[in-house]
């Protein structure tokens, strides 16, 4: 299937410059947004880097639902530079995808009316407190897990973006781990809170790195041109890998009777996510895509007169420069 899916897209580019091309890939060198590149790389990336970049900031949603309601001026403050590291990430993600020759406003209404995704975990809800601390660790935890090998990936402005992102989401994972778990360590009406969020996100967080291998259209062409450099299978096993002693640190449960260490495979075995919710959210059924969207879209009508404002600034200034010359 690899060979066949790398021939396929070979098909539509020179062949002489796809060689070359595929030749710097193997070399690990970067490629940058001036150089040729296949038009399939060019499209792929866009869908993921502008995919990431929706995540970010749709993923604001769920915790800037908490900022007024943090428990201490302290978590108040931590909550809030996390959520506007969120949109910065954003920004540099819109970046680098514009370097791919889309523009900003030709994303953002792609993701308004649906013909870009974001991800699927932003489709639940955050119902209370210990789910901010369950977002950070869990959420921010997988984040890091897809994001440290994308350090590696071959376009130059998002390998880029990412090493900056990273070193952000590893405080975002602590802040998170922190606040789950002084409430599993707190009364048991917050041990039972916190147990609670656990027991909703786990599997949605699971989902985070995308359908089993099997089911994954896009893994082979993009681990081929290094635009991901591990399989969703690989990745989720790292994730729970990670997280099982975690769990077991804070004296919770995960919600997975499968769960059990595997001594001939050295990982952890566990229990699929429910694949049938999965792509029913990312179809635009879950929680809440409809309030997600609806957020965004007002968010943007809003915004028009900034932007039409800023806009204007600008013409003038044109104009001016033309003048002058
Ligand atoms: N949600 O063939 P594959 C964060 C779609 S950042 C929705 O395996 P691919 C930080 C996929 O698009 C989180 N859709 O796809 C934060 C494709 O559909 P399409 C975002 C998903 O691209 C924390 C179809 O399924 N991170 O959380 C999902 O090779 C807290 C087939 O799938 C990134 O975007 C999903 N989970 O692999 C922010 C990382 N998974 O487009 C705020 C970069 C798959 O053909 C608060 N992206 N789909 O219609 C990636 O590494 C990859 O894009 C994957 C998916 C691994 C997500």
């Amino acid at each position: 299937m690899y060979a066949q899916m790398v021939q396929s897209e070979a098909t539509k580019d020179d062949p002489e410059k796809l060689a070359a091309f595929q030749a710097r890939i193997d070399r690990d060198e970067k490629i940058e947004p001036k150089d040729w590149m296949p038009e399939g790389y060019r499209k792929t990336l866009i869908r993921q880097i502008g995919q990431h970049a929706h995540s970010e900031i749709v993923g604001q949603l769920p915790e800037g639902n908490w900022i007024t309601r943090a428990p201490t001026l302290e978590r108040k403050a931590i909550l809030l530079a996390k959520v506007q590291d969120e949109a910065g990430h954003g920004l540099y993600l819109y970046c680098a995808t514009e370097t791919l020759g889309v523009s900003r406003d030709e994303l953002t209404e792609m993701l308004l009316d649906g013909r870009m995704k974001y991800s699927s975990i932003f489709n639940y809800p955050t119902l209370n407190w210990a789910d901010i601390g369950a977002v950070g660790w869990l959420v921010d935890g997988a984040a890091i897990i897809n994001q440290v090998p994308l350090q590696r990936t071959s376009f130059g402005p998002y390998s880029r973006a990412m090493i900056r992102v990273c070193k952000e989401e590893s405080f975002h994972a602590r802040q998170g781990f922190d606040a789950i778990r002084k409430m599993a360590e707190g009364t048991p009406e917050q041990k039972k809170m916190a147990q609670n969020a656990v027991d909703r996100l786990w599997f949605p967080a699971l989902m985070m790195f995308g359908p089993s291998d099997k089911d994954s259209t896009h893994s082979a062409q993009s681990m081929a041109w290094k635009i991901k450099m591990n399989t969703n299978d690989e990745l989720r096993q790292k994730f729970v890998d990670q997280t099982v002693p975690q769990i077991e640190f804070l004296g919770l449960d995960l919600p997975d009777d499968g769960i059990k260490w595997n001594e001939e495979r050295g990982h952890y075995d566990y229990s699929d996510p429910d694949w049938s919710e999965f792509f029913d959210v990312i179809k635009g059924n879950g929680p809440c895509n409809v309030d997600r969207l609806a957020a965004r879209n007002k968010a943007w009508k809003d915004g028009a007169w900034v932007r039409d404002g800023l806009l204007a600034h600008a013409r003038k200034k044109a104009a001016a420069k033309v003048a002058a010359e």
